[in-house]
């Protein structure tokens, strides 16, 4: 992912930039880039150090940071010596750090000194853990750790990459375990590679002159993949900012020039919602596609953004069992947003029968099954492994109908099917009905239990600016959701709330809204 572009005379090019980095002077490149080269040597020097604290092939090391070039160094640093990068969303605290570090038998760890403190407090429990390393970003914190700096100025700047073989593992990424105990999805140099020459180089096909850019975080699969493998595999540029909103995001396309941008639909409604004028506010002229993943794309913020800032946004869905995106539609493609798209190429899909396995015919709704170059592997739980992959088909646990025109159709998680009086209801599907009225800003719709029909529709509403929860407001939903479905889709209950809970990659947490419906 690097050495190859400064083998073939490009070691002067931008690798990353990052907006942290403007004030620094220790930079090579013009306003906080990182050049190839220079990435080299980092990389290189980290590699060396690494080793030198004992990280040995096939090591785990738990990387610990938000989105900054150090995250980057550190993960092609414990790859490129045979180590296994495990990054680690930032949030996570002390016990479910405890969780993962001794689940994956993790022996290092490197570490922002900002998320050094859920670190100290799990530290008596960190079975296999032998040695930190904290990088001194400023906040102060007190440690007889290794320091990530003075390990970087001593280390040698020439590394030859470890003789790794294509299958061992390169990368571990925990699932988010929202409903249960997260599990170690792992995935090898192919498969890391894999998600670049199959996903971004037929759907976005990218150049040397791309930047991509965005707010996903480093340790989501649909990050590592967005702002690591795919700008580093074709010698583009990744834009780093830290924590970014939408205005940062914004901010960015200007300052860096990004061409892709990549973020999740909350994000895009936000820029559409909150910033109306950005067309004229930013300069947005080199965005050439946004990428959206995480949670399916209402049709009407694509119709939306396409009419504000001429640029289709391409849809995917991804896992992070199966490291990335393996449905969507070509950045070249007639897109129709009604649909996620095609199988990207090198992946088949087909849609089951849930209880016989059988695949359904053409324009039936089913439970998704996958092959291609990536596929769920779970760390140690042959348990959960024999239920999601039959017979070298993945199950990521998605209904979807294949259509007639080849198309994917999403309808909803396997669990967030709502059955109501014996029809089946995709929550999702009355979710863009209601996403397309102005007085909505965000929903999510679950199915409530009830006496009479088992479970009723019920859609939780976040009001846009300006809009107060009202009768008629919740038969205004109710009209146009049966003016624009079956009218057994319609919510029979409405809530009005401020928020909705999101998972830290933004996925909307239904099942916490469904044990709000228990109590
Ligand atoms: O959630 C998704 O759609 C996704 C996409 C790409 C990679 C990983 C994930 C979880």
């Amino acid at each position: 992912l690097v050495d190859r572009h400064v083998e073939d005379g490009h070691g002067g090019d931008p690798a990353i930039r990052f907006t942290g980095y403007d004030d620094n002077p220790d930079i090579s490149f013009e306003k906080g880039a990182i050049s190839y080269a220079d990435l080299q040597t980092r990389v290189n020097r980290f590699g060396n150090a690494l080793s030198d604290i004992g990280v040995e092939p096939g090591s785990r090391v738990v990387v610990r940071f938000p989105n900054r070039p150090e995250a980057i160094v550190a993960c092609l640093a414990a790859q490129k010596i045979g180590a296994v990068a495990l990054p680690s969303m930032k949030l996570l605290r002390a016990a479910e750090l405890k969780k993962i570090v001794n689940d994956a038998g993790a022996t290092h760890c490197v570490v922002y000194d900002d998320l050094f403190e859920e670190v100290e407090k799990a530290l008596p429990e960190l079975e296999t853990l032998e040695e930190v390393v904290v990088a001194d970003r400023g906040a102060g914190v007190e440690h007889d750790h290794h320091d990530y700096d003075d390990l970087l100025e001593g280390a040698d700047d020439e590394l030859d990459a470890y003789e790794t073989e294509r299958d061992d593992l390169a990368l571990m990424l925990y699932t988010s375990g929202t409903t249960g105990e997260p599990k170690g999805a792992i995935h090898t140099h192919r498969q890391v590679l894999a998600t670049a020459d199959t996903y971004a180089r037929y759907c976005l096909e990218p150049s040397r002159e791309d930047v991509f850019g965005g707010n996903p975080p480093l340790p989501f699969a649909y990050g590592y993949g967005d702002l690591v493998t795919f700008p580093l595999r074709f010698g583009a540029t990744t834009s780093l900012v830290e924590d970014a909103t939408p205005a940062d995001l914004l901010q960015a396309v200007e300052d860096h020039g990004i061409t892709v941008l990549c973020t999740v639909p909350t994000a895009f409604n936000q820029i559409l919602s909150a910033h109306p004028n950005a067309a004229e506010e930013y300069d947005l002229s080199s965005l050439r596609a946004g990428m959206s993943a995480g949670e399916p794309l209402a049709p009407s913020t694509f119709d939306e953004f396409k009419e504000e800032f001429g640029v289709t946004i391409l849809d995917g869905i991804g896992t992070t069992e199966m490291l990335h995106i393996f449905i969507s539609h070509r950045y070249t493609d007639d897109i129709d947003p009604s649909a996620t798209g095609f199988p990207v190429p090198g992946y088949e899909c087909k849609v089951i029968d849930p209880d016989t396995e059988e695949e359904l015919p053409r324009g039936e709704a089913g439970l998704l099954a996958v092959r291609g170059p990536t596929g769920i592997s779970y760390w140690g739980r042959q348990d959960k492994q024999e239920e999601a992959v039959v017979d070298g088909w993945s199950l990521p646990g998605d209904i979807y109908v294949h259509r007639t025109d080849g198309r994917l159709e999403y309808k909803s998680r396997h669990d967030d099917l709502i059955i109501s009086s014996g029809y089946n209801i995709p929550g999702p599907e009355v979710e863009n009905v209601l996403q397309e009225l102005e007085a909505v800003s965000e929903v999510a719709v679950i199915g409530a239990p009830d006496e009479e029909r088992g479970q009723i529709v019920k859609a939780y509403v976040v009001l846009e600016a300006g809009h107060e929860p009202s009768d008629d407001l919740v038969e205004q939903f109710q009209t146009h959701v049966k003016n624009t479905l079956a009218p057994y889709k319609y919510p029979r209950a409405v809530e009005f709330v401020e928020n909705l809970p999101r998972t830290e990659t933004g996925k909307i947490q239904r099942i916490k809204l469904r044990e709000r419906e228990q109590n």
